[in-house]
């Protein structure tokens, strides 16, 4: 089963990482490179089912990066709390207010205005995709130019997109994880997606992660009227935080079942136009959720 190859990941990290302290003071065990390979061509997608994983969440959070925003409002107006922890430490740390999550998330929903002011994450992934701001002034959209090349010229090699601006990396409430993402169209038809994500949160962080670029593949395939190839993944700093080990465990413990299938329901009109609805997951049948604190 492809996703035992995450369940040695898992074991390999326990065993063998390298335990330091981290950004964030929990402190990790940390292994430096891995690669996982999902084979996206028959329907199937990597959404783990050793865990329930929030699917719709994720493909969200991959719609909003998409929209070019960077402000958490929308995502809390589809009740996606992810992102809140990182505005809400920022607002903390400037107020000095002991704010719970619950009544800043309400804060920013309802008032447009502070939304503004403490609901954005600075130039993220949003930004840097869809309005790469080049020496010039002009902006640069990544993901458009993308598509292009994939409808005019799909053997190049150099169909990408970026999200480590150099410039901007310091205006970041948090640079990216998920960094680079590379596309490849095979003879017959076939897209193949490798994304390289330099820091990996292995419990909480990856298995979003695949779920995401599996729907961007989806929607980049049918933008360009090809079919889903293979999903490489690759990991550069791969970790589980000291307070995940015993859920990493557990989670080794149970055993794989099918993957479920996932669609898209309709077809686009432009990769501006796909809406959560438009995603179909059948046959997921996972074991529990695994409760697991996100460090900050
Ligand atoms: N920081 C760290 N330390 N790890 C991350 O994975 C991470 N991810 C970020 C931003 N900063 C991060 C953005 N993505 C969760 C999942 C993905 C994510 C942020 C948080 C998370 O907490 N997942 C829980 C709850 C899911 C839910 O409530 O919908 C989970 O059990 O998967
Ligand atoms: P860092 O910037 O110090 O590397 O911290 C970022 C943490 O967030 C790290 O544990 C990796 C994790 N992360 C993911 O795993 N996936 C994601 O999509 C994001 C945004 C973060």
């Amino acid at each position: 089963h492809p996703e035992q190859h995450y369940l040695d990941l898992l074991a390999q990290v326990l065993a063998r990482g390298d335990r330091r302290v981290d950004r964030t003071g929990v402190g990790t065990l940390s292994l430096f490179g891995a690669m996982l390979r999902f084979d996206l061509s028959k329907g199937a997608a990597p959404i783990l089912t050793t865990k329930k994983v929030y699917w719709k969440t994720a493909v969200k959070e991959m719609l909003w990066f998409l929209t070019g925003g960077t402000n958490i409002r929308p995502l809390l107006q589809q009740n996606v709390r992810i992102w809140t922890d990182w505005p809400l430490a920022a607002y903390r740390r400037a107020t000095g207010e002991e704010i719970g999550q619950a009544e800043f998330e309400a804060r920013i929903v309802a008032d447009e205005g502070f939304a503004a002011r403490w609901g954005d994450l600075g130039p993220v992934y949003g930004k840097q995709w869809r309005h790469w701001l080049g020496p010039d002034g002009r902006e640069h959209d990544q993901i458009a130019g993308l598509i292009e090349t994939l409808r005019t010229n799909p053997a190049s090699r150099r169909m990408l997109f970026h999200a480590w601006n150099v410039a901007e990396v310091g205006q970041m409430a948090l640079p990216p994880c998920h960094m680079v993402y590379q596309y490849h169209v095979t003879s017959d038809g076939r897209l193949n997606a490798l994304l390289y994500q330099r820091s990996v949160d292995l419990l909480l962080g990856a298995p979003f992660n695949f779920v995401g670029a599996a729907a961007l593949q989806l929607m980049i395939a049918q933008q360009a009227d090809l079919l889903p190839g293979e999903l490489v993944w690759v990991g550069g700093d791969t970790h589980l935080y000291l307070n995940h080990l015993e859920q990493a465990r557990e989670q080794i413990s149970r055993a794989p079942r099918d993957w479920p299938r996932m669609r898209l329901v309709r077809r686009a009109e432009s990769i501006d136009d796909y809406r959560i609805e438009d995603f179909a997951v059948e046959g997921y049948e996972p074991h529990p959720a695994i409760a697991a604190e996100v460090a900050v």
